[in-house]
């Protein structure tokens, strides 16, 4: 298509508008839904099923994206041997990490969250969903093309997934050991992408606590300014 001509449009079909009753209800019912989600660290060891897993990762492909690009890549790992090598590098650059690497400051901030190197929840619950970033993309010529707004689109598509998670009754962690360009190989993922969260997901340990200050969160007048 050359930039002169007109893209193919099509009808809004699936937007819906409805009575603001109904807007009202359900603006706060999603937000009481929302606010239900906590960060859990110990998981059960129970699988989850399959199609809920690939509903969520459907939901997340539905982002919007720079360019309609779409330049994530989910890498859905329950094989207990990957699982447990995760683990191990994982662990390692974490040790690095809690014993010298952090700056103070950065160790103070996460104190209140009593976050440690030991990361047994990469090897006991039942998914790690590794979310890749596509630097740039490769067309059917192997020729490298411009991929735009990488960072936010996948921020948004990894939003949508813990949402859809959340809402299907599921538990999740946004885990980040750094750096972890170990992923790649261990997920067979190619150079253009960059592993930026690998996300725990499963159900909660009966019993399982969570840290306090997690749910503390920022009210609206601070959230938010109306001009
Ligand atoms: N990646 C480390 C440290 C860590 C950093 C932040 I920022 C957190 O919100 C939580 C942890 C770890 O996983 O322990």
């Amino acid at each position: 298509m050359s930039t002169t001509q007109q893209p193919a449009m099509e009808p809004l079909n699936g937007y819906q508008e409805m009575p603001q009753d109904q807007m009202r209800d359900r603006a706060l019912a999603h937000y009481e839904q929302l606010r239900r989600r906590r960060t859990v660290r110990d998981y059960d060891s129970r699988p989850v099923p399959r199609e809920v897993i690939e509903h969520c990762l459907l939901a997340a492909g539905t982002a919007p994206s720079g360019a309609n690009q779409q330049p994530w890549h989910f890498a859905v790992i329950s094989d207990p041997a990957i699982k447990s090598r995760i683990r191990a590098e994982a662990e390692e650059e974490e040790r690095a990490f809690y014993s010298g690497r952090a700056p103070e400051e950065w160790l103070r901030a996460l104190a209140p969250l009593g976050t440690d190197a030991s990361k047994p929840f990469l090897e006991e619950a039942p998914l790690l969903i590794c979310i890749f970033a596509q630097k740039y993309g490769i067309d059917a010529q192997g020729e490298r093309f411009s991929h735009y707004y990488v960072p936010e689109s996948v921020g948004i598509a990894t939003g949508f997934l813990i949402s859809a998670l959340h809402d299907a009754g599921l538990a999740t962690l946004t885990h980040t050991p750094s750096p972890m360009g170990f992923l790649n190989k261990l997920c067979g993922r190619p150079d253009n992408e960059k592993p930026v969260i690998l996300l725990v997901v499963g159900y909660p340990k009966p019993g399982c606590q969570v840290p306090v200050h997690g749910g503390i969160k920022k009210p609206l007048e601070v959230i938010s300014s109306w001009l």
